[in-house]
């Protein structure tokens, strides 16, 4: 027995070596496949759609928005308001259905309407007379107009054309449509500026009618409706509100009424027709003269506005 206990040993030792070593190398075979997870294909793969091949970034630090970054939204001022003072009166066609109203080289443009004597005219302030005019056939209303360059332009009601003129000689040189009815114009100098009726502006290409904007006209949160003859003056809109004895001074940028022009007394006629009322806004740049009248009034004024208390 004494013999055999050396041999016993080694063999126990020899058997515990070899079933380390195969437990080892078993333990390899399993583990070599597995990829780790930063050779995962999924891990690596740039979002769908992403073109890009490169790295996502990495997101920057997110930080609370400070107090002093959050936008602080505007508060809409409170409009101011004006009532008025006459510089002068002139005599006015009381059979004018006034629609559009302009002021040029020292003669008033009239834009007349009705079915059946609607009209383009060229009146002189002075006297009120009738210089030139044209006739539109019996199926156009007529409506607002203005001047770029040359032409004339003469919205009509519910027609969906303009129709363009010579401004010296009144020809007929085209026409353009639109998608509403029309209702005032006027120009800023680069763009034609239109109403529809609604307490929407729309901007328009003055070369090729397209419109290329449009704002809401509101005080403070209240949509204007009603919007009417125009009339850009010194970087602001005049619009007469349709059935009102008011003029709102407009922001063109944000639509926001600056100010309320209050004509409430102007009309001295008893004309008993309700159509017969405030429209027509013009003004003299050269001399910084505001003219405005209504639908068959007899007079058209030059006035002046005055700060209300
Ligand atoms: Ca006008």
């Amino acid at each position: 027995m004494k013999q055999i206990y050396p041999i016993a040993l080694f063999l126990i030792i020899a058997l515990i070596i070899s079933v380390s070593a195969a437990a080892s190398y078993y333990g390899k075979l399993t583990s070599s496949p597995q990829p780790s997870p930063t050779q995962s294909p999924a891990a690596t793969e740039t979002p769908s759609g992403s073109p890009s091949p490169s790295p996502t970034p990495t997101p920057a630090p997110t930080t609370s928005p400070s107090p002093t970054h959050t936008p602080t939204p505007t508060p809409s001022p409170s409009p101011t308001f004006y009532t008025y003072q006459i510089i002068n009166t002139y005599a006015h066609d009381t059979n004018a259905f006034t629609e559009g109203l302009v002021f040029s080289d020292g003669s008033l443009y009239e834009s007349t309407g009705q079915y059946g004597s609607s009209s383009l005219r060229k009146v002189n302030l002075e006297t009120g007379s009738i210089q030139q005019i044209y006739n539109l056939p019996e199926q156009y209303f007529g409506e607002g107009i203005t001047i770029f360059n040359n032409t004339i332009i003469q919205l009509t009601w519910k027609e969906q054309i303009a129709f363009l003129y010579d401004k010296n000689t009144f020809t007929p040189e085209g026409n353009f449509s639109y998608p509403t009815e029309g209702w005032g114009l006027t120009t800023n100098g680069t763009q034609l500026i239109m109403s529809d009726g609604t307490a929407n502006l729309y901007f328009l290409n003055p070369q090729t009618y397209q419109r290329t904007g449009q704002i809401q006209v509101h005080d403070g949160p209240n949509p204007i409706n009603n919007l009417n003859e125009l009339e850009y003056i010194n970087g602001t809109i005049y619009a007469n509100v349709w059935l009102t004895n008011r003029i709102a001074i407009i922001n063109p940028q944000t639509g926001q009424i600056q100010s309320w022009i209050d004509l409430t007394g102007l009309e001295k006629t008893t004309n008993p027709n309700p159509d017969s009322v405030l429209n027509g806004i013009a003004y003299d740049q050269e001399n910084n003269r505001l003219f405005v009248t209504g639908k068959l009034w007899p007079q058209l004024f030059q006035i002046q506005l005055v700060p209300s208390a």
